[in-house]
């Protein structure tokens, strides 16, 4: 989840710049204009495929808890596979994929490690 974050002496001034005058929405000057972007959560991503029992148990935790996880069939997206190859050595699924605010990439493989993380960290 992204929450955006509108400091209002900022937004007074894209709104009403030195000189006078209003800036039009996209042509306003960069230091006229601040955004403060915060990542509260860590994003989600479960590699899988079909197929896969491993995967379906994961699943069915996801579905069961509501987390929110995206989720990549590396078999519907070779981009996928070759990241999931490059992170973890081998296309073996399912795989879950922690990026935290930070930007910190973590990689979860084993089902049963996959599924012990989402209870302990996502049952809410
Ligand atoms: N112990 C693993 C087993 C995972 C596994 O065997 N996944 C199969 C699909 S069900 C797989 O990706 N096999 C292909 C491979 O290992 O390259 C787990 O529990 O996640």
């Amino acid at each position: 989840m992204l929450l955006t974050i509108l400091v209002t002496p900022m937004w007074y001034t894209y709104k009403k710049p030195p000189g006078g005058g209003w800036f039009k929405q996209g042509q306003c000057p960069a230091s006229y204009f601040s955004l403060l972007y915060v990542q509260m959560n860590d994003k989600l991503i479960l590699y899988c495929r079909d197929l896969c029992g491993y995967c379906v148990r994961v699943r069915d935790v996801i579905a069961e808890l509501g987390v929110d996880v995206e989720q990549r069939n590396i078999w519907e997206n070779e981009e996928w596979e070759n990241d999931l190859v490059s992170g973890q050595g081998s296309s073996t699924v399912p795989v879950l994929c922690r990026i935290t605010a930070g930007g910190e990439t973590h990689w979860i493989p084993e089902s049963d490690a996959i599924i012990r993380y989402l209870i302990q960290n996502h049952n809410s």
